[in-house]
């Protein structure tokens, strides 16, 4: 059987560290495609001459023609520009749906049966717009940041109750942006609710409060550290996990950016909501029941993200 095609559009931080991932995992050969002629081919050059030493096989190459990406089973989009200090994802929308429009007619022409995940910010409002852009069935595309905000949950938790990030889920649900919505209800060690593991006396609550802030802030935290750009390694590996469900039919579920119809009393934006994510690509969409708080802070989130949509439409009249 022929090997999968992987092609990731923006070889930057994270389109780097996703193809070195892809070929450490053997998901298929893969193609790097970026604007900055070169970057492309010499990050995807790189990581061929790594593959002896680690003993992968696939094949990288390196284009800034859309041609390269031709049927192409998975494509990850991080094209556009990072946040830098004292900027809010928001601030990136501008440019980056310019490039969403470049990217969606690319993949329109050249790879229209892919199963598209989306990294580019403000997320939630790109990867709508890319959606519109595209054509693509909208069970075929998906933004990426569920994944990557319950991992820095689950990584706070675990460190908070020394023990392994194995056995620690969480959820986070809702637009990524500082009001998502980390349900410390759904939110686990070993099967036990957080709020047991507050009453049994692992942590307080004031601690817990903590590091679902630290959560809802922890792009910034790493934004400031670096000062020159954004997070890519843990973005990169959360990428990659929805990616390897897809081709392998693992059948993850998975938190998202979806595209709603009715579910959550929600229909025609994306949202991040757990998803079963398989060979048809996103194949369910399950819906979890909210007590008071967490549906105003799902409200608040739904806002937040309607307003960027809004945005959008002003500026790209062709979206309204
Ligand atoms: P960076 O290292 O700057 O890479 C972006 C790449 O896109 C660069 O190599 C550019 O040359 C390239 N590019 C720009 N315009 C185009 C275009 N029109 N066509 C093709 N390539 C283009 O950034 P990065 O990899 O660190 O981040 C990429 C995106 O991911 C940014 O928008 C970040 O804000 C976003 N991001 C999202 C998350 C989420 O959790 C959703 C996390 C971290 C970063």
């Amino acid at each position: 059987m022929a090997r999968s095609k992987i092609a990731l559009i923006g070889a930057g931080q994270i389109g780097g560290t996703l193809a070195h991932l892809a070929g450490l995992k053997e998901l298929g050969d893969v193609v790097l495609f970026d604007i900055a002629d070169g970057i492309p081919q010499g990050k995807g050059l790189d990581i061929a001459e790594s593959a002896p030493v680690d003993g992968f096989d696939a094949k990288f190459s390196g284009a800034s023609d859309y041609a390269a990406i031709e049927g192409a089973d998975v494509i990850i989009v991080t094209a556009g520009v990072p946040r830098k200090p004292g900027m809010s994802r928001d601030d990136l929308i501008g440019i980056n749906l310019k490039v969403m429009e470049s990217v969606g007619q690319g993949i329109k022409q050249y790879a229209p049966n892919a199963f598209v995940i989306c990294i580019t910010n403000p997320l939630d409002a790109m990867v709508w717009a890319l959606q519109k852009f595209s054509g693509l069935p909208t069970n075929k595309i998906v933004g990426m940041a569920g994944v990557l905000d319950s991992a820095r949950f689950r990584h706070f938790l675990a460190d908070e109750f020394k023990v392994s990030v194995e056995d620690v889920t969480a959820f986070v649900l809702g637009g990524h942006g500082d009001d998502m919505v980390p349900l410390v209800r759904y939110s686990t060690v070993a099967g036990v609710p957080l709020p047991d593991l507050v009453k049994l006396g692992w942590t307080t609550q004031e601690k817990l409060d903590a590091m679902v802030e630290r959560t809802r802030k922890g792009g910034g935290e790493i934004v400031n550290l670096l000062k020159t750009g954004s997070a890519f390694y843990a973005p990169a590996a959360s990428a990659i996990a929805m990616a390897e469900s897809y081709l392998r039919d693992k059948k993850r579920v998975l938190p998202c950016a979806a595209h709603l119809s009715g579910q959550y009393g929600i229909d025609g934006l994306f949202i991040g909501v757990p998803i079963v994510i398989g060979a048809e690509g996103v194949e369910r969409v399950l819906e979890v029941e909210f007590n008071p708080d967490e549906k105003a802070m799902f409200d608040k989130s739904i806002a937040s993200v309607k307003g960027l949509i809004e945005a959008c439409k002003g500026i790209n009249g062709a979206l309204a």
